[in-house]
């Protein structure tokens, strides 16, 4: 078993901090984890006793919960977690995490924090064409862009599944070139993917449905996937909508806007969600599901899974 353990988020920024610790040279085990199963994780490493087998832990871009905290506190586990989600502010009450929503003048992310860290330690990760590419993983994750190389960054990962992209762009900033660059083939398929989901954006703003909702002007989706620029593209278009509801009927609710005067965050906590001033999120599960199929389909029964072999 390696000594070294991350455990960190799905998205670009929460694989980012992967490719990092790849660039270390160092030896570890990682596990990508849903904001909502990371109580689950936790709880299992815990049970299970493993979490004592590592040396270091990493955990990055999650919001580790209060009860998780005084555990690694009480039991002396070695960890380190790096943050920016302004609920978990809290977690800088512990010496081990460093939550910070700002770094110098801009919007931070968990990757630039992480990277920040690690860079220290190792400093021959410092590059520039590392600190190019983390630039633009934060532009991603904070939605301000000078460039569309983030968007593009973030595409490839989604098409490239997250292994293949972790191998690709750790092989690219280990490699000699002084910059970071796509390759012929990604710059025609980038191209190719940007004209494809602005279709997919108009296509979903044709069928967006109006509502009131707490006293809120929200324009309603139904979206599974580029939430972040849907939700962006609908808000910019739409100035008269306090916020932007994307319902992904398999996975969750997320809540966007790009207007100043609206808090997102404080919307979605009512649905028991949370996030940003301007994106958060709130779960959608298998209870909900069930509701609206039995309220279609009247008279609909629900049978239980079959054990899988
Ligand atoms: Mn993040």
């Amino acid at each position: 078993m390696n000594k070294t353990l991350l455990i960190t988020h799905v998205d670009l920024d929460g694989v980012s901090p992967i490719i990092l610790l790849n660039l270390t040279g160092i030896k570890f085990e990682y596990k990508n984890v849903e904001i909502t199963d990371l109580d689950e994780t936790l709880h299992t490493l815990i049970d299970s006793e493993d979490i004592k087998k590592y040396e270091q832990i990493y955990i990055t871009d999650l919001t580790v919960p209060e009860w998780a905290y005084e555990y690694f506190k009480d039991n002396n586990i070695n960890v380190k977690v790096f943050d920016h989600h302004e609920v978990h502010l809290y977690g800088n009450n512990y010496p081990f995490a460093t939550v910070k929503v700002n770094l110098g003048n801009h919007q931070t992310c968990g990757t630039e924090l992480f990277f920040e860290y690690l860079k220290e330690i190792y400093p021959h990760i410092n590059t520039k064409k590392v600190k190019q590419y983390v630039d633009y993983v934060t532009e991603l994750d904070t939605w301000h862009f000078t460039s569309d190389i983030p968007k593009e960054l973030d595409s490839l990962k989604n098409t490239y599944g997250t292994k293949d992209f972790i191998k690709s762009i750790t092989r690219r900033l280990k490699s000699k070139k002084e910059t970071f660059e796509f390759t012929p083939f990604e710059k025609k398929f980038t191209k190719l993917k940007k004209a494809e989901i602005q279709r997919y954006m108009e296509a979903k703003e044709e069928k967006m449905l109006l509502y009131e909702i707490n006293g809120k002007k929200c324009g309603v989706l139904f979206a599974e996937r580029n939430k972040s620029e849907l939700g962006n593209y609908i808000s910019v278009n739409h100035p008269e909508l306090d916020l932007v509801l994307m319902l992904d009927a398999s996975s969750r609710i997320s809540y966007r806007t790009n207007r100043d005067d609206v808090n997102v965050s404080e919307f979605a906590t009512i649905y028991g969600g949370g996030g940003h001033q301007k994106a958060s999120g709130s779960k959608f599960d298998d209870e909900d599901r069930n509701k609206i199929i039995l309220e279609y389909f009247k008279g609909a029964k629900r049978l239980e899974k079959e054990e899988e072999n």
